[in-house]
């Protein structure tokens, strides 16, 4: 039995449930907020979420756990069988969480957080958040997933992540930075979020974000 801690606000988490969910894992959910607590930080260096327990100890990262339980729980494959569709996978995944994703994370502060971006780290994001989204919308193929015929890994990553840094680029710059770049992407959302795990996963995710903002 899995357990996954941390919390429903976040999209590497939402990456990692949707996972199990669409791989029929059994699992458990644990409420954890990211800390510097040795209870934390000796299960997940940095003290991030999110973590999982296995059978035989904790796991962080999320890319380090989707790929454990695509090995662990190989009956519901996420990844594709072709080698090279699974390297077109890893270099898609890799591209949205360090070119897109990443660049975003910096807005998060201000977006969710009550922090203050300054107008350097604003400008910078936008320019290189844009050369990220242009390069992800020559590798996103929309036909009518993310890369093919197949709802794959490509999905459970790009789904979460897009969502929130269109989110950001919207608070921030008061423009849908990802629609810009992505034509057809609201399709793409409503085609993800019309799977049951995904509906499952939206929907404790706004759960999580009413209470988040209500304590503001
Ligand atoms: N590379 C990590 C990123 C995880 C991450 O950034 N988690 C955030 C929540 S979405 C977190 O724990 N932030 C707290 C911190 O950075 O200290 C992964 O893929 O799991």
């Amino acid at each position: 039995m899995i357990t996954l801690y941390g919390v429903a606000i976040s999209n590497y988490y939402n990456k990692i449930k949707l996972a199990l969910l669409e791989k029929n894992i059994p699992f458990s959910e644990e409420l954890l907020a990211p800390g510097q607590s040795e209870a934390v930080l000796s299960r997940s260096p940095l003290g991030k979420i999110p973590f999982i327990k296995t059978p035989d100890g904790y796991l962080s990262e999320s890319q380090a756990i989707l790929e454990y339980l695509e090995d662990a729980f190989p009956e519901t494959p996420l990844y594709p069988a072709d080698a090279y569709q699974r390297g077109k996978c890893r270099e898609f995944i890799q591209h949205i969480e360090l070119n897109v994703e990443l660049i975003a994370r910096r807005l998060y502060g201000e977006v969710l957080f009550g922090g203050k971006a300054s107008q350097e780290t604003k400008d910078e994001v936008l320019a290189k958040v844009e050369t990220g989204l242009t390069g992800l919308a020559r590798l996103m193929t929309l036909s009518p997933y993310a890369l093919g015929e197949q709802f794959s890994v490509a999905d459970v990553v790009a789904w979460p992540h897009l969502q929130l840094v269109s989110f950001a680029c919207q608070q921030i710059y008061g423009r849908d930075l990802v629609a810009e770049h992505i034509p057809g992407i609201a399709e793409y959302i409503q085609l993800i979020e019309s799977r049951p795990h995904a509906q499952t996963v939206s929907t404790d995710r706004a759960a999580a974000l009413e209470a988040f903002f209500s304590k503001k």
